[in-house]
């Protein structure tokens, strides 16, 4: 296998280029966006760190600097509080020399709009800057989002559907190249045709020090954030820190100019940059930056000039691991392979007992950990209508979600099969006074916001816009990586049949977590799981659980203790003691978003979009929240399922 270059170096000079650039850098209209990072340490001008900076971005964008040979670099210098890491990325269709004089705008201007930032962002249409005094190699982050418009016309509403649709299934292909495609290069393009004939370019990238699952799992964050920035918009970039999905009306890139990787065959020799062989490549790199960097050194200043190189064999994975929106075929499972995976449903690999019947581990012949729900009522379902609605919920896949693999039918026996989730259930984790202290913010958060996606997947992303009307902590399984994974998802599709009005005759729900107008009156629609979902993150942040938790003489509940903190300013004594305080003012956002999920008034809670929009984007002015839902002061006080069959519905 060609070994490929993957050359950091470090050639301390001015490049022409940058001298010639700062004389106009005020004619730069492509600078489209940029963050500066206030809170994570400011530098003062004329010190070591700003020096550093400069070296640092000027050895990105010198023309001796070939990237990994994909328009991606990653440099490192300094020493100790000084230290400075950098990492550039351009559109995987953009020539090496487009490319290089983009960094150098950019380098330019970021330095400019982020005069003393430690840390910070920018972008251009054509390439991607970042550095930071920590290190930002291989850490996939996914917030703060920056969502890119070319095109702000709106698509007629008549034709939003169906392009969102297509647009969606596009980029999710795209997706599943992207990721995939080698260690140097994840990048991918295509196109697609909406209903309406109009044609649909989309591009997904990540910046390709990321393994295959985190590039996955970023640009599935990445289009996660489309409903929320891209409304109906003709085309719409969301871009974050790792990586960047973009669809448009037009194409915007050059299919002819991206640089094939090394499998594929070799690239025309008309394109500048990417044609030339690896030995004359290897040539410029050891030549130029000694003959430039002598002249200029004996010319400018006296500067150390010091090279390394990293050389890096070219792994392409060969591991196929399916993206997790893969499509596997939901299988149905015979009763006897499922008696014995499961010790004929034993006690002893018993794992719960759920709304709808118990819960048991098993493990199939080829190994495979199963988790099979044995439902214990009757779905007022024919066979024929249960298997094609499992079918349909099966489909529903998502990182957030814990997929359902199969079902089992046989007589009364009726088995759902879903893949088993190693960590206990949420419950398990943040009701416990030993392992909550374990539960960090930041992992905390992750829950939060996973949640939130899985959730928003469910009501918008999926064609089914399923509302899963019994979330809560139970429901929301930890994965061994601290992901959650929502469960149980779909059951009232399973049990009802077709109920897509916004009223039940059966309450499928838990006391607490039920919104109150879903409680009292059966309504359900969306905004009843943003309920579920608001009693969720403040049981998150509090470390309390909502039917238990006990305030002072008055037996104040979660809800009114959070919402009298919140107007008296107080917010903060809802903050679990063991969490350390330095993101105070995530948490505090996350009360406020909380607090605005738990509206009485349906119409005041945001929808799972806006959530997501307003856990990224921390400029966004929050609505004030007012006193939240009437909570149901009951002595049932449990996390029993409720479900009153008050009436005996239409089946
Ligand atoms: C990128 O930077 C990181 C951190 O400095 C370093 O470990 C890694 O080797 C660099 N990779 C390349 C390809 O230069
Ligand atoms: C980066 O700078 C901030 C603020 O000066 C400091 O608190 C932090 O520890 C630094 N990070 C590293 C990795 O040095
Ligand atoms: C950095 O400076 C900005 C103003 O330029 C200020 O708002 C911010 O609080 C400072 N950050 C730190 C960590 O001192
Ligand atoms: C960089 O800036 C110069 C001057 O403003 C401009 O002519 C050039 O097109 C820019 N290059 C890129 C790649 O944005
Ligand atoms: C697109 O629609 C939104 C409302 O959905 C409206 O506010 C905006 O002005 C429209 N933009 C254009 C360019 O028509
Ligand atoms: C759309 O993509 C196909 C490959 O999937 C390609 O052959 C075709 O040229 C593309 N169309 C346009 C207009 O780019
Ligand atoms: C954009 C791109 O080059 N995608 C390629 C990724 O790799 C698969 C096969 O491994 C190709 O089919 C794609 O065209």
């Amino acid at each position: 296998m060609e070994p490929l270059m993957a050359s950091s170096r470090f050639v301390f000079f001015l490049s022409p280029i940058l001298l010639l650039i700062s004389s106009q850098s005020l004619a730069q209209p492509e600078f489209r966006s940029h963050g500066c990072f206030y809170e994570k340490g400011n530098y003062t001008t004329g010190s070591t760190y700003r020096t550093n900076l400069n070296t640092l971005l000027s050895s990105l964008s010198s023309p001796s600097n070939n990237g990994n040979g994909y328009g991606f670099y990653n440099s490192s210098f300094g020493e100790n509080t000084d230290q400075l890491h950098a990492i550039a990325l351009c559109r995987g269709d953009v020539r090496a020399d487009t490319c290089r004089g983009c960094l150098s705008n950019c380098t330019q201007k970021l330095t400019q709009v982020c005069p003393n930032q430690k840390e910070a962002i920018g972008f251009y249409n054509e390439c991607m800057l970042r550095y930071a005094n920590r290190s930002i190699y291989r850490a996939m982050e996914t917030t703060p989002v920056f969502p890119l418009w070319w095109n702000i016309q709106n698509l007629s509403s008549s034709d939003v559907d169906g392009f969102f649709h297509e647009m969606r299934k596009l980029l999710k292909d795209l997706n599943g190249q992207a990721a995939a495609n080698g260690s140097l290069r994840k990048f991918a393009i295509g196109n697609t045709t909406a209903p309406n004939f109009q044609p649909i370019y989309g591009l997904a990238q990540c910046t390709p020090d990321l393994a295959e699952q985190a590039c996955s799992e970023c640009l599935d964050a990445a289009m996660g954030n489309i409903p929320a920035y891209c409304e109906r918009k003709q085309g719409c970039r969301v871009q974050n820190p790792s990586c960047t999905v973009r669809y448009e009306v037009n194409r915007f890139y050059d299919p002819t100019t991206v640089v094939p990787l090394p499998s594929s065959p070799p690239p025309p020799s008309t394109s500048t940059g990417g044609s030339k062989s690896r030995r004359s490549r290897t040539v410029i790199i050891i030549v130029v930056p000694i003959v430039v960097s002598v002249v200029l050194i004996v010319i400018f200043f006296c500067i150390c000039l010091r090279v390394r190189r990293t050389k890096k064999n070219l792994k392409l994975r060969s591991g196929n691991d399916t993206d997790e929106i893969g499509s596997t075929e939901p299988l149905q499972f015979d009763l006897a392979t499922i008696r014995v995976s499961t010790g004929d449903f034993s006690e002893a690999n018993k794992l719960g007992q759920g709304g709808f019947g118990s819960v048991y581990r098993g493990r199939l012949f080829n190994g495979e950990d199963i988790a099979v729900k044995r439902l214990s009522t009757n779905s007022g379902q024919g066979d024929l209508e249960f298997k094609n609605e499992v079918l349909l919920v099966a489909k529903l896949q998502h990182r957030n979600l814990v997929r359902l693999l199969g079902f089992c039918l046989k007589g009364n026996e009726r088995l759902l099969v879903y893949e088993y989730v190693p960590n206990a259930s949420l419950d398990h984790i943040i009701f416990d006074p030993t392992k909550r202290a374990q539960l960090d913010w930041e992992r905390r958060y992750k829950i939060i916001a996973g949640t939130a996606r899985g959730l928003l997947y469910l009501h918008e992303d999926s064609r089914l816009r399923i509302i899963h009307r019994d979330l809560k902590a139970i429901n929301i399984l930890i994965d061994a990586e601290m992901n959650p994974k929502i469960s149980d998802f779909g059951m009232a599709r399973l049990f009802v049949p077709d109920q897509t009005q916004d009223s039940t005759s059966r309450i499928v729900g838990t006391y607490g977590y039920m919104a109150p107008e879903y409680a009292f009156h059966g309504h359900f629609s969306v905004k009843s799981d943003v309920y579920s979902f608001g009693v969720l993150v403040l049981e998150i942040v509090s470390g309390q659980k909502k039917s238990c938790f006990q305030h002072g003489d008055n037996g104040e509940d979660l809800l009114s203790f959070a919402w009298r903190s919140w107007r008296e300013g107080t917010a903060s004594n809802l903050i679990d003691p063991t969490l350390k305080t330095d993101s105070r003012n995530e948490i505090m956002r996350c009360i406020h978003i909380g607090l605005l999920c738990v509206q009485e008034n349906v119409a005041d809670r945001p929808t799972m979009a806006s959530v997501i929009l307003m856990t990224n984007s921390y400029s966004l002015t929050l609505p004030v929240p007012s006193q939240p839902a009437f909570y149901l002061h009951s002595s049932i006080g449990s996390d029993m399922p409720l479900r009153s069959e008050y009436n005996s519905g239409a089946t």
